[in-house]
């Protein structure tokens, strides 16, 4: 450890800069669904040295780190102006979330966030955290985004972890000035993962929504919801209805959660969403994939079985492990998809596809059996048109 202030300045930045500006390159072989990459695209380290640093000599001799970040995860996500631009949760040392817009000019690589993180304006009633942002852009002209807001529970003033969960709302036009709307209104006592589908139905608003009992715990919240709303300047949703219900033993029993805006398709609207499951070691949480139709995107259409994207090797590992968690995805012009997804609650990657990767996966993966048997009869299917054919080809 030097004293020296420029030295550690140099070094420091040196750092910065060969982290940032690291290739990422796919991992091979892939799935055939999608690639995963090399490193994740965004990490606490990618937070600007200002934003953790004094710099000043005089009042930081040793150089400290004094406003750390711990994660920087759960990125909503946009093309704008040919940039790949990321809404990330980032988590300082305190363990407040903010938001903050990193972008890169590839989508897989070199994410660099802005100067400045964005200084969200406050609800009526301020929040004590918030964070997971949807970005849609929406019909109207607007990109809305979609957030939890969480404050202490005050009808419980001896419990300091007892919490609420709202759906803040914000939209822009430039990514830069931000004006917030009232939280969602809906009958249920806490709202997590509010969506807003990026068209107009019959006129109106329509939100994915996670009716849930508890802080935690979706309790008699029956699944990934979805109701209307005539305006968002004021948003009330005053029906909501289960759209992608919790299923006893499968990768969404526990909870499950609508992830980024839908995408549009020929095929329908193609949803990532989060399933959790419990198991002894806690929660395991993975994304699953459901396509719906074109003129009504509360009506599913495919319904692959399993998860899409389960955590893998160093991504199992943060400060809330065996999570991956998305709510961020991009469709490029040229049909590729860059899914954007926090693993353990600490860091952000990159996966990457196209949407007709994606169709197929939808429409020829079976649907979940719901029992062992059904799971080895789909198996052994397989398996014997494989063996068939690999006697023919000569293969065995
Ligand atoms: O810690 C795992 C995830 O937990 C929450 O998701 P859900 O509401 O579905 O349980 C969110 O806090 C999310 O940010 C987090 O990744």
């Amino acid at each position: 450890m030097t004293d020296n202030f420029d030295a550690r300045l140099v070094a420091l930045r040196e750092a910065h800069t060969e982290l940032v500006d690291r290739p990422n390159p796919p991992i091979k072989p892939d799935n055939g669904i999608y690639a995963r990459y090399a490193h994740p695209v965004i990490s606490a380290a990618h937070a600007p040295l200002h934003w953790r640093y004094d710099l000043d000599e005089r009042s930081n001799p040793y150089l400290m780190e004094r406003l750390g970040v711990n994660a920087a995860f759960n990125a909503g996500a946009i093309k704008w102006e040919h940039k790949y631009v990321l809404c990330v949760r980032t988590e300082g040392w305190d363990r407040k979330s903010f938001f903050a817009l990193a972008e890169s000019d590839d989508g897989v690589s070199g994410f660099r966030f802005r100067d400045l993180p964005i200084e969200l304006p406050e609800a009526a009633e301020p929040a004590t955290n918030v964070y997971d942002m949807r970005l849609t852009r929406h019909e109207d002209g607007y990109v809305y985004g979609t957030f939890c807001a969480e404050r202490h529970d005050d009808a419980k003033p001896h419990d300091p972890s007892a919490a609420t969960a709202a759906a803040g709302i914000v939209r822009t036009r430039d990514l830069e000035r931000w004006e917030r709307l009232p939280d969602l209104k809906t009958n249920s006592s806490q709202q997590r993962n509010v969506v807003l589908h990026p068209e107009f139905v019959d006129g109106r608003y329509m939100l994915y929504t996670r009716p849930q009992d508890g802080f935690i715990d979706a309790g008699s919240g029956g699944g990934i919801a979805y109701g209307f709303t005539n305006t968002m300047e004021g948003a009330v949703v005053s029906e909501e209805k289960i759209l992608d219900p919790r299923v006893y033993h499968t990768v969404k029993e526990v909870k499950n959660g609508q992830g980024p805006a839908p995408i549009k398709t020929r095929e329908g609207w193609l949803h990532l969403a989060h399933g959790v499951r419990n198991t002894a070691a806690g929660l395991r949480y993975t994304c699953y994939l459901f396509v719906t139709e074109r003129d009504r995107p509360w009506i599913i259409k495919y319904a692959p079985g399993g998860h899409l994207l389960a955590p893998e090797g160093d991504e199992r590992v943060g400060d809330v492990s065996n999570v991956v968690f998305s709510n961020g995805w991009i469709a490029d012009e040229d049909d590729r998809v860059f899914i954007y997804y926090g693993s353990s609650d600490t860091r952000t990657h990159v996966a990457t596809t196209t949407i007709e990767r994606l169709l197929d996966y939808a429409k020829n993966t079976p649907a979940d059996g719901y029992t062992s048997g059904a799971s080895v009869r789909q198996r052994t299917d397989l398996a014997r048109r494989n063996l068939e054919l690999m006697k023919a080809k000569g293969w065995r």
